[in-house]
């Protein structure tokens, strides 16, 4: 079913809404702004609701939202009021949160995933591409450019709370048409920072029950054993963000009585691996297990989703988050308040495949590791990718 990219809402067949294409004058629109949590500006607005009485295959008479709003429409989620892409309704739409601490990598991943998605997809002959042009400005301007173009680290994702900041807009993507359907990918980049901070809460915030995934990122680098381990080794963050088991916190009271699939993923797991240089440690000895699925990356095969690496994965994965001392919520993965469990998966990836050098990227480029498997793995359900 179609759902809405930002507030991650199914886009009923009994409820439509359109605003002016070209508004004349723009008005504080209390929907867009609730949902947004600050004051949103747009043009006239229009809904409706199917009638009582109505056959089984009713839909808005063409032309009913022009005639409203005296000139041309377009398609508004008539819960959040975000402006859809043309045909939208038509589509599938896989709804993605990315959550973790401040600096656990959330940010680095996206780039570096659409990317891969992009490349795999090409070997398909299917485009991996932006949906719409905020997608397309906001992917070049704060993923893109300043990663792969001007070599750098990226700068920390503003609070959605920051005036001008680009966290009340979704990415989305069109990544193909799968069983005749085209299909999109939604993701929301979440700021650490927001997380970390216990007291989010409200509509802007309702998009985490609603998803169809949320990707928790793990940072091994804030634990402090392996910062230790890895001092000599590669070089270490000047920043990092905050303790893990908070933030999982705040996701579990997000998520309320929604039923997303959770991926558990130990982000930067190039700097686990570079622990194989040290000997006579227990890590050492972990680390250097060459039969391990954390030691080979087979996520950019053109097969489907590879379930059983995908379960090896998963159990190799849980036991080093008990040996990272990770805690008994990030292994059980139960709702404190509720009790549910939920469908959950481990992983482990590293979006730059080297450790960053100050602020500059390693010489050696951007070398990705098993980035794809946790959106393949949510994927796989609809035989998409
Ligand atoms: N070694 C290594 N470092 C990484 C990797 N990905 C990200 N980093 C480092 O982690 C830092 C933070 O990455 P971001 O993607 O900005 O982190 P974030 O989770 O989006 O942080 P907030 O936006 O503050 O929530 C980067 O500047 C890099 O130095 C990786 O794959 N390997
Ligand atoms: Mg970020
Ligand atoms: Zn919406």
């Amino acid at each position: 079913m179609s759902k809405c990219p930002r507030c991650f809402n199914p886009l009923e067949s009994n409820w439509f809404a359109w605003t002016e294409a070209k508004p004349a004058t723009l008005e504080n629109d209390e929907r867009a702004s609730a949902f947004s949590g600050r004051q949103v500006r747009m043009g006239k607005t229009c809904e409706l609701q199917r009638p009582q009485d109505a056959a089984p295959n009713w839909v808005p008479e063409p032309q009913w939202p022009e005639t409203q709003l005296g000139g041309p429409a377009v398609e508004i989620c008539p819960i959040c009021h975000y402006v859809l892409p043309p045909m939208w309704r038509w589509g599938a739409t896989t709804c993605l949160v990315m959550a973790g601490a401040r600096a656990t990598g959330k940010t680095v991943y996206i780039a570096v995933l659409i990317k891969q998605l992009q490349m795999h997809a090409e070997r398909m002959n299917i485009v991996v591409e932006p949906a719409n042009a905020e997608t397309a400005e906001q992917y070049e301007n704060f993923y893109e450019t300043p990663l792969f173009e001007e070599r750098g680290i990226l700068g920390s994702t503003p609070s959605a709370s920051t005036e001008g900041s680009h966290q009340h807009e979704p990415l989305i993507f069109s990544i193909g048409v799968w069983n005749g359907v085209k299909h999109y990918l939604a993701i929301r980049d979440v700021a650490g920072e927001d997380l970390e901070n216990a007291n989010v809460e409200g509509l802007p915030w309702q998009f985490f029950a609603a998803a169809d995934a949320v990707l928790f990122m793990f940072d091994p680098l804030k634990v402090d054993e392996i910062r230790h381990q890895l001092q000599d080794l590669v070089p270490m963050p000047s920043h990092h963000g905050g303790d893990p088991r908070t933030v999982l916190r705040t996701v579990m009271r997000l998520l309320g009585q929604g039923n997303p699939k959770l991926a558990v993923i130990l982000s930067k797991f190039d700097a686990l691996q570079a622990l194989q240089g040290v000997r006579g440690s227990d890590w050492g000895r972990i680390m250097n297990n060459a039969g391990a699925a954390f030691s080979r990356d087979p996520s950019l095969r053109p097969a489907p989703y590879d379930e059983e690496d995908g379960q090896r994965l998963d159990a190799e994965v849980s036991s080093l988050l008990q040996k990272l001392d990770a805690g008994p919520m990030i292994k059980n993965l139960e709702n404190p308040a509720t009790g549910q469990r939920y469908t959950n998966r481990f992983f482990a990836v590293s979006a730059l495949g080297e450790s960053p050098v100050g602020a500059r990227l390693h010489a050696n480029g951007i070398t990705p590791f098993r980035c794809m498997d946790p959106v393949r793995w949510v994927l796989a359900d609809q035989g998409v990718l």
